[in-house]
């Protein structure tokens, strides 16, 4: 599996991918109770959050995989100041809910900072070191620091989890791959309240030769990983 020194591969479509571990980070994106447990946003939007549930596991094994072989993790959230001044107008009225952002649901207000809703479920909870990026829209790399911290700490790879894959996963690989990173999605860690963007949705980032990046899986990655500290 070593391709050279320090580097190693793992399968991958629509072919194999090269990482070093040293400049590689597992990114996960917005696990959050807001849009995997009733009575968060996902919910409110009208969707069926039990589609999201089949990626926890896989994402709990990759993240485990990624402390155990010393691989950067990084989590992000999206959401809101409490006063929603870093939210556009537009996203607020888009939907025209009843219950919308800002306003107080079950898990308190709606994609806000700091009520119990924006939490990452607990699941997959951050440990002390990993940073959390708390990001105003859907692309991580909008309004935050992400890039500063991929680039202080030579990050060149990004294993990408998290949900939704059609909305957050693919602003953020996009914003990525235009920044000059490798991505490499696992499909079985991304999930979508839709199964055919979904299916659409990774077909689109290996898709003509890898126009954003690669699709693997938690199997491969895990094994990958394992082997690359052993
Ligand atoms: C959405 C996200 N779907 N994290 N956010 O609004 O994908």
């Amino acid at each position: 599996m070593k391709a050279s020194a320090n580097e190693f591969s793992f399968a991958a479509e629509p072919y194999s991918v090269q990482f070093d571990p040293d400049s590689t980070a597992l990114l996960i994106i917005d696990m959050q109770r807001d849009f995997l447990e009733p009575g968060g946003f996902g919910e409110l939007l009208g969707n069926d959050v039990s589609l999201l549930r089949s990626t926890i596991e896989p994402c709990r094994k990759i993240l485990a995989a990624a402390r155990d072989a010393d691989i950067a993790v990084i989590h992000t959230r999206e959401g809101h100041r409490p006063d929603l001044m870093d939210a556009p107008a537009s996203k607020l009225r888009r939907g025209k809910l009843e219950t919308g952002i800002g306003d107080a649901g079950p898990m308190g207000r709606v994609l806000v900072r700091g009520e119990p809703g924006h939490d990452i479920i607990p699941e997959l909870a951050p440990a002390e070191g990993e940073p959390v990026i708390d990001k105003p829209g859907k692309g991580a790399f909008y309004e935050t620091d992400l890039d500063l911290i991929l680039q202080n700490r030579n990050i060149r790879t990004l294993i990408v989890c998290g949900v939704t894959t059609e909305v957050c996963v693919h602003t953020t690989v996009r914003q990525a791959n235009d920044r000059g990173y490798e991505c490499i999605v696992l499909s079985d860690c991304v999930g979508s309240y839709f199964p055919e963007f979904q299916r659409v949705g990774l077909d689109m980032i290996k898709a003509q030769g890898g126009i954003f990046g690669w699709v693997s899986t938690s199997k491969e990655a895990v094994a990958a990983l394992t082997k690359s500290r052993s």
